[in-house]
């Protein structure tokens, strides 16, 4: 008797469970938006990314240089080690229209801007 009721119990858990990932897989997979940029002779290329407002954003930074780099922003929230010829990809929550900068936290003149509208 008991051990039924808290097999009902963890049932409900984890339904509940479920169903909460699943409400949550439609709103990260299917509307996200994807750029890509690249570190080259320690420059960003492009040196200014466009992307939507209020949609989670997909940043996929290719490492062309031998040297490792990372890709750091205080505004973004991220901060990720991209080793030399390496590529990584960073998951931006949905942002406000503005100018988001990022740079290199290896090389911290070379930076460029996330421009979200
Ligand atoms: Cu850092």
């Amino acid at each position: 008797m008991k051990q039924s009721s808290i097999n009902k119990y963890s049932l409900a858990i984890a339904v509940l469970t479920l169903a909460s990932f699943s409400s949550m897989l439609p709103a990260g997979a299917e509307d996200s938006v994807t750029v890509n940029i690249s570190l080259k002779d320690h420059r960003f290329q492009p040196a200014e990314l466009h992307a939507p407002a209020n949609k989670p954003i997909m940043i996929i930074v290719k490492n062309l240089d031998p040297a490792p780099a990372e890709f750091e922003s205080n505004m973004l929230r991220v901060e990720k080690v991209v080793t030399g010829g390496g590529t990584i990809t960073l998951r931006i929550r949905p942002l406000e229209p503005g100018r988001y900068r990022f740079f290199d936290d290896f090389h911290q003149e070379t930076q460029g801007y996330l421009v979200v509208q």
